[in-house]
């Protein structure tokens, strides 16, 4: 369902057996050697989710992406799995649009996770110019997915992002605020036995344009 030119969401975009298969990769990633940890923000808040970088590092202090997390603990950002990259490709190519994805930030919301309204702009200015898209997909509990405009007080739509589902904002959509407001717990499909939810945003940043020109 095309939400406004350039942002699409996919209901139910993953069946059960790759919702569990992602599920349980993503459990392996934010519980494995580099795990996945608790941002805090320029201003000095922390954030209400637990964030685990794949590919390349976003740095919360200096909204900069990089290779190894120097706002945390130093370690290298674990490399993005291949059968990640072809599911961002594969979700873009069904909105039309194309994307090679460098990196991915996964995040993981307990019951009071959250995310306040913003623009994702950190990738770089030859990514958004290209409008290049952000891909998202939803495993576990339901979120209420906050989509506005591209001015902070634009009016917002309340989009439940439910198990599964996959949503892509790219080309005249790629800078507009966004945010999640509240998980409603125990929502998640049984099969998966994920208490919380994961989500992943898939981002082309203007290294890997450079590398592809
Ligand atoms: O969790 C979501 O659905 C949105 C995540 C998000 O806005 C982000 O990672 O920038």
């Amino acid at each position: 369902m095309e939400i406004c030119p350039g942002a699409f969401h996919f209901r139910h975009y993953l069946s059960i057996e790759r919702q569990r298969a992602t599920a349980d990769r993503c459990r392996a990633l934010v519980d494995g050697a580099v795990p996945a940890y608790v941002p805090i923000v320029r201003g000095g808040g922390k954030m209400h989710v637990r964030m685990l970088c794949l590919g390349r590092h976003w740095n919360a202090s200096t909204y900069q992406y990089e290779c190894t997390r120097a706002d945390f603990d130093g370690l290298p950002a674990p490399p993005l799995p291949p059968e990640f990259r072809a599911l961002a490709r594969e979700i873009a190519d069904s909105a039309g649009m194309s994307i090679e994805p460098d990196l991915c930030i996964l995040n993981y919301y307990d019951a009071d996770g959250r995310m306040g309204l913003h623009q994702d702009k950190d990738e770089g200015p030859e990514s958004i110019a290209a409008g290049i898209p952000v891909v998202s997909v939803s495993i576990g509990d339901t979120a209420r997915f906050l989509f506005g405009g591209l001015k902070r007080r634009d009016p917002i739509e309340a989009i439940p992002l439910e198990s599964g589902d996959a949503f892509v904002f790219g080309g005249p959509a790629r800078l507009h605020y966004h945010g999640v407001s509240r998980i409603t717990p125990c929502t998640a499909p049984p099969e998966l036995a994920l208490s919380g939810r994961f989500n992943l945003t898939f981002r082309q940043s203007d290294e890997a344009c450079r590398a592809l020109s």
